[in-house]
C-alpha cells in the first residue's frame, strides 16, 4: 500500500491528485466537537456498574458505531456478563440519559474558533458542506453549539437504518447535497466512518490517530482540522501530497 504524507498527516490510499472535491461531509462527535469525551464518560459509568474494565483505548473502539453496537463491544470485554435484550435496551437508555445530561452544558463556546474558520473558508470556496453522524443526538448538539446553520445538509442516526460502517449516512448526505459520491470527501475520526466513506465511494480523510485501526486506513490522515483547507482538491494552494514510500 502507498503511504502518503500531507502536512503532518499520513495516508494509505487513493491519490487526491486528479480529484476535485465539491462537497465535504463531516463526522460530528470527535471531529467538529469533543463530544467523544462525553460519550467516554457516560460509557465509563455503565462499565463501572457492570464491573467491566474500560479505558480510553477501549472507548476508541466505540467511535462512530451505534449506541447498541457500542454496548455489544463493551460487553465483549467481559464475556461472563451475559444480558438479555431488555437489559441491554435499559442500559442503552441509561447511557443516553447520562450522555444527554452532559450535553446540557454544551454551548457555542465548545466549538473552537479554528473549526468555525475552516467551515467558513470552505463555504467561501463554494464547497457544499454536510454533517454525517451516527448519533441520534446530532441535531441537539448542532443546535446547542449553534453550528447547524453552517451546513447545507445534516444526516444523523435518526435518519438511517444501518449505522457506520454502513455507507447509508454518507450516501444520504451526498444526495441531500445534490452531489455524486465520488466528488465528496468525508472527514472522520473513526475506522467505522472511514470504512463507511470507502463503501460510499467517497474520499476518506481521517482526523487524528484514532481514525486508523482494524486494518482500515483513510486515504489521507490529518492531525488537525485546520490542515484541511490547504488540500488542493478542496481548492487550497498547498502542495500535493508527496509519496514517501511503498509497502
Ligand atoms: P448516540 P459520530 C457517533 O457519532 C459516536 O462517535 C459514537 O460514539 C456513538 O455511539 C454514536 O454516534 C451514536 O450516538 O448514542 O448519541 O445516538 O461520530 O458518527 O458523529
Ligand atoms: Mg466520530
Amino acid at each position: 500500500m502507498r503511504i502518503l504524507i500531507y502536512g503532518a498527516g499520513v495516508i494509505g490510499g487513493k491519490s487526491m491528485k486528479n480529484i476535485m472535491i465539491r462537497g465535504v461531509i463531516f463526522d460530528l462527535d470527535g471531529v467538529l466537537v469533543h463530544t467523544d469525551e462525553l460519550h467516554f464518560r457516560a460509557w465509563s459509568c455503565i462499565a463501572e456498574e457492570l464491573g467491566i474494565p474500560f479505558d480510553r483505548g477501549a472507548n476508541d473502539r466505540l467511535r462512530g458505531v451505534s449506541r447498541a453496537e457500542s454496548l455489544e463491544r463493551l460487553l465483549a470485554l467481559k464475556p461472563e456478563v451475559r444480558l438479555g435484550d431488555k437489559e441491554k435496551a435499559a442500559l442503552c437508555e441509561r447511557k443516553n440519559s447520562l450522555y444527554r445530561a452532559s450535553l446540557e452544558t454544551l454551548t457555542a463556546a465548545d466549538i473552537p474558533p479554528a473549526v468555525r474558520a475552516v467551515l467558513e473558508i470552505l463555504r467561501k470556496r463554494k464547497l457544499r458542506l454536510a454533517v454525517g453522524s451516527s448519533s441520534r443526538n446530532a441535531r441537539l448538539i448542532l443546535q446547542r453549539t449553534e453550528l447547524e446553520q453552517a451546513f447545507d445538509a445534516v444526516t444523523d442516526g435518526t435518519m438511517i437504518t444501518a449505522s457506520k460502517p454502513d455507507p447509508e449516512v454518507f450516501l444520504r448526505a451526498a444526495a441531500l447535497l445534490g452531489l455524486e459520491p465520488d466528488v465528496c470527501a468525508v472527514v472522520e475520526d473513526a475506522p467505522a466512518g472511514i470504512l463507511a466513506a470507502h463503501r460510499a465511494g467517497m474520499y476518506a480523510i481521517g482526523l487524528g490517530a484514532c481514525a486508523t485501526g482494524d486494518g482500515i486506513r483513510p486515504d489521507l490522515l490529518l492531525s488537525r482540522l485546520t490542515e484541511l483547507p490547504a488540500l488542493p482538491a478542496l481548492g487550497g494552494e498547498g502542495s500535493p501530497p508527496s509519496r514517501t514510500g511503498i509497502r
